[in-house]
């Protein structure tokens, strides 16, 4: 039998954990959720919360996530009020949303927000020996949950590009397909207002009403998700202060720096200041503490809104994952220094929708649509992985018989329908599919009600890989 010198001895001979007192005092670990609006962040920061302090009670919700399946869970509590700099989530209200008879969704919420669980266990094989006499048996560790619009890291192109670069990428993006269509009025605007007039503040402001007042359209109205700047579409906390009353304006090429006193000039400064203010500062103040990230895309719902808006979901999810890549970027090493996210997690969310079979496809398409795969070599990245999840399973799996042949079916029930129906959602293609492979809708598929929820922390709410998910987002601080 192996015998046990002396608790330093031991404490370095195991190398990572040095500290077994700051073990059992705890150690706090930071989990970021990100996505574009209506991604599910509101949806999954619930149910993750619910579930975690439902875990004692009722451990079958969530055995994947080892600390839990190995019963070596001890405790999951809300923390207590401090003077915290962000806005508390609110869980409580969402739970209560989604509770009550009949079953809502919970409210969208803007902005970002910070909710803390402080998880009690004993650690796995002979830490959890040796922190036995020090603790009697068991560390904590401080999980701080933040929810972030996703549309914020959109903006990290705009970093390493002059205004006037920017402006001509946007005005190209404007011009072409679906976008051109809504973008007519903000273009007619522009061509009146050449870069070289004299700067004036009525037309700046102007030019900016109607630059925002067009993501909006794009968003709501068509469904598109690359949308730049981010904070015009979720500005969260931010005042509307005039150094965001910018707007791209139509540079010609070659045209760099523009003249003095001209409105190119005046959207120029505003736009560097709103660079360093607001996108620098983020990434300086908030997402370099933020080790662990999930990043949630509704990839269901851009197949079913068509080609356009999948291809504008697949360039945001690519612009997103920018913000991972280490490697690349120069700009965002200077920004977050020796910070790093060491995890990531992209999924595609609401997977109650499709049956069970369905699932791995979305996993694949998930990876195919942002060119996952050849991140695996990048060894100075974030470690990035992909999965398919709900947060809140809402329908259960079935089967039916359609012309003679069983299919897999979900069985659900839709809002204000009152009765439980059957859905054959079609085949989830396992690659974006090609842009005469759009014909007919690939999906057919309502939303549902969220099943029945007790308010109280007991049984948890059903869901499909949560624990999964967070086994290897935080898995490795709770052995
Ligand atoms: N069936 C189902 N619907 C979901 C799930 N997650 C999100 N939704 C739906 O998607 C909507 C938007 O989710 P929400 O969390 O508010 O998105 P957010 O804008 O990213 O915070 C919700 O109102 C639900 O209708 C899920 O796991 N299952
Ligand atoms: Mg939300």
């Amino acid at each position: 039998m192996l015998k046990i010198p002396g608790l330093g001895d031991v404490a370095e001979w195991l190398g990572d954990v040095s500290d077994l007192t700051e073990l059992a005092k705890g150690s706090t670990v930071w989990l970021a959720v990100t996505g574009l609006s209506r991604a599910g962040k509101t949806v999954f920061i619930t149910s993750l919360v619910h579930n975690l302090l439902s875990a004692l009670h009722n451990p079958n919700r969530m055995p994947l996530l080892k600390v839990v399946g190995d019963g070596r869970l001890v405790a999951a509590r809300l923390e207590g009020a401090k003077a915290h700099l962000l806005p508390r989530f609110p869980y409580a209200d969402n739970i209560e949303t989604m509770a009550r008879t009949p079953a809502g969704w919970p409210q969208p919420t803007a902005d970002i927000s910070e909710i803390g669980v402080d998880i009690r266990f004993v650690p796995a094989g002979l830490v959890g020996d040796l922190l036995g006499r020090v603790s009697g048996g068991a560390a904590t560790l401080k999980l701080r949950i933040v929810d972030y619009p996703g549309e914020w890291l959109l903006d990290l192109p705009l970093l390493t590009q002059s205004y006037a670069e920017w402006s001509r990428g946007m005005m190209q993006l404007w011009r072409r397909g679906i976008r051109a269509e809504p973008a007519r009025e903000y273009l007619g605007f522009i061509a009146e207002h050449p870069p070289l007039e004299t700067a004036s503040e009525a037309v700046a402001k102007q030019a900016h009403d109607l630059y925002r007042a067009l993501l909006v359209t794009a968003r709501d109205k068509h469904g598109l998700s690359y949308l730049q700047p981010g904070r015009f579409v979720r500005p969260g906390a931010l005042a509307d202060a005039p150094y965001l009353w910018f707007a791209p304006l139509d540079v010609p090429d070659g045209v760099d720096r523009l003249a003095p006193g001209s409105l190119g000039a005046l959207m120029e400064e505003r736009y560097e200041v709103y660079k360093k203010e607001v996108v620098g500062a983020f990434y300086q103040n908030y997402f370099r503490n933020y080790g662990r990230q999930i990043v949630l895309v509704d990839v269901l719902g851009a197949l079913l809104a068509g080609r356009e808006a999948f291809e504008d979901t697949r360039l945001a999810t690519e612009a997103i994952l920018e913000s991972f890549r280490y490697g690349r970027h120069n700009i965002l090493s200077k920004l977050i220094g020796s910070a790093r996210v060491e995890k990531v997690l992209f999924a595609a969310t609401k997977a109650d929708h499709i049956p069970d079979p369905q699932r791995d496809n979305m996993s694949e398409l998930m990876r195919n649509m942002a060119a996952l795969p050849v991140l695996e070599a990048r060894g100075n990245d974030a470690d990035i992985e992909v999965t398919t999840l709900a947060s809140v399973a809402s329908t259960v799996d079935g089967t039916q018989e359609i012309d003679g042949k069983r299919v897999d079916v979900v069985i659900g029930r839709p809002v204000r329908a009152g009765k439980q129906a059957k859905f054959f959602g079609g085949e989830v293609p396992i690659r974006p599919p090609r842009p005469d492979g759009w014909g007919a809708p690939f999906l057919e598929i309502p939303t549902f009600e969220p099943p029945l929820i007790d308010p109280a922390p007991v049984d948890g709410i059903p869901h499909i890989n949560l624990d999964l998910a967070l086994e290897y987002l935080i898995g490795d601080r709770l052995r």
